[in-house]
């Protein structure tokens, strides 16, 4: 019979690793990603892990039976690392494995606790998808440019888009409103051949077109499919927007897993009939607060007023008059461009 002891032992010395390895994501997340959102994520898996070993049986002797001098793994060899994603994969490799041997042993102590361990090993498959997705591409929601079917000809799509793009723009949403599904669709796979990799292709409402475009994800109105259905159909790399009225139905969609956030309109619009009356400039900043995802303002804004969104801390503006009303869509971007650079989000 093999004493009680060593299985603490073994828990000890997987929560140590796991700990490790989070630290070391958490710092590349935070100080070479800069990004405060998957930061708080890594933070709060860490705190999820710290919580379950307080909650373990007879805590106290894991220290007690702790013996790093004996152990044997202090030997093994590391494989060499070449880039950050090696260097991420191999630490969440360590994590998973850590928490899978949490899991297992705990399961001899307490089911339950070994239970939520695995629930805890879930999350974190999630949150390396997310961060992979991430280091190959950066999410930069800066300047969301918006099509709209009655603004722009229909064979005038592909030419208008590039040249929004050439003058800046870093996130394309492609906006239908009428168009069947199968046309959407066409139109879709249509752009996805044109946007180059560094610039986001979202596709409005709809994660099943957004599926079959292999597009970098979907953005929901309050009255679309669940969250939790369009992350079912788009897997956990892809990318979910939502719009929202208020700090309630922001929180929401954070919670339910949105990785950014629409507010507005903030300023009267007459491109989308029946968005309420205009929130103004506060509702974004008071958001801001709410919420560690992106927050981007949309509604009305324009040239004149964008300074004003920037300064209440929106991380982007996404656009659809302002640019493509105008004759010269690039240049209207590039206006777009120089003063989001000026305030530098
Ligand atoms: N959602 C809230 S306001 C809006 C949408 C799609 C329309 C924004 O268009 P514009 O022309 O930039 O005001
Ligand atoms: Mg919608």
């Amino acid at each position: 019979m093999i004493p009680k002891k060593k299985f603490y032992r073994i828990l000890d010395a997987n929560f140590n690793r796991a700990g490790e390895g989070l630290r070391v994501i958490e710092d590349g997340v935070r100080f070479l990603l800069n990004d405060s959102s998957l930061t708080q994520q890594v933070r709060g898996l860490r705190h999820s892990l710290l919580e379950k070993i307080n909650q373990i049986p007879d805590k106290e002797k894991l220290i007690a039976y702790r013996n790093s001098q004996k152990d044997v793994g202090l030997k093994l060899k590391e494989r060499p690392r070449e880039k950050l994603e090696d260097l991420i994969t191999a630490n969440f490799r360590r994590v998973e494995e850590a928490e899978r041997s949490l899991e297992e042993y705990g399961k001899l102590i307490s089911p339950i606790w070994a239970k939520e361990v695995k629930n805890i090993r879930f999350q974190t498959y999630i949150l390396e998808k997310k961060v992979k997705m991430k280091l190959r591409k950066r999410w930069d929601f800066s300047l969301y440019a918006i099509t709209d079917p009655f603004l722009i000809k229909q064979e005038e799509l592909i030419k208008k888009v590039k040249e929004v793009i050439e003058a800046g723009a870093t996130v394309i949403q492609l906006r239908e409103k009428k168009s069947s599904s199968l046309v959407f669709l066409k139109r879709a796979l249509a752009l996805k051949e044109i946007i180059p990799s560094e610039v986001l292709f979202i596709v409005n409402d709809r994660p099943d077109i957004a599926f079959g475009a292999r597009a970098d994800g979907v953005h929901l109105g309050q009255e679309d499919l669940p969250i939790s259905l369009a992350r079912e159909i788009l897997g956990d790399d892809r990318i979910i927007g939502i719009s929202t009225r208020s700090v309630e139905e922001a929180k929401r969609a954070e919670k339910d897993g949105a990785d950014y956030i629409a507010v507005g309109p903030i300023f009267p619009t007459s491109t989308k009939p029946g968005a309420g009356f205009p929130l103004g400039v506060k509702a974004i900043s008071q958001v801001k607060k709410e919420v560690k995802v992106p927050v981007i303002a949309i509604g009305g804004i324009n040239k004149e007023n964008v300074r004003e969104v920037l300064a209440s801390g929106a991380d982007g503006v996404a656009l659809v008059s302002a640019i493509f009303k105008e004759r010269n869509v690039g240049l209207a971007t590039k206006k777009f461009r120089q003063i989001i650079d000026e305030m530098k989000i």
